[in-house]
């Protein structure tokens, strides 16, 4: 499909995850955490005009780990015992435009930081910036629309 020849869009983004301990390790499950692993725009801004939908595939321990998440905040909150690699893959409203995919390994005992209550988080996060180099038109004027 047709492309903005010569333009450049960057959209600075941010993806990670929090975590805290239940404080105990629950005898059903064996789990210890919450947790809840995101992607979002850098910028306070409704993503949904250029996301069509975010995808996490979390660890094959979980049910349904295929998790799709169509409108923000492209989020998913879980309970579990263990780290692991999640896969993110971010589509884009037009659907010439190259879904994009990042890793983030989902980290539940560090950095820990004390909160004023006394309770522990832990929060990871990572700063990146997507381009889209000759973006698709639809996609330019999405992303360009005030
Ligand atoms: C590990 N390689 O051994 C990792 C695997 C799996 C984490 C971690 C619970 C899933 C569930 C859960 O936390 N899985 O009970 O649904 O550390």
């Amino acid at each position: 499909s047709e492309r903005v020849k010569k333009k450049r869009v960057v959209r600075p983004v941010v993806y990670g995850n929090t975590a805290t301990p239940f404080g105990f390790k629950r005898e059903s499950d064996g789990h210890t955490h919450n947790w809840t692993v995101f992607f979002r725009p850098f910028l306070a801004e409704d993503a949904s005009r250029w996301i069509r939908k975010v995808q996490f595939k979390l660890h094959d321990s979980y049910q349904n780990p295929l998790r799709v998440i169509e409108k923000p905040p492209y989020e998913v909150s879980e309970t579990g015992w263990g780290e692991f690699e999640i896969q993110i893959r971010v589509f884009f409203v037009d659907p010439n435009e190259k879904p994009l995919t990042a890793f983030h390994y989902l980290r539940l005992f560090q950095p820990s930081f004390q909160l004023p209550n006394g309770k522990t988080q832990v929060i990871t996060e990572f700063y990146d910036e997507i381009i889209f180099q000759e973006p698709t038109v639809t996609m330019f004027k999405t992303l360009t629309a005030g």
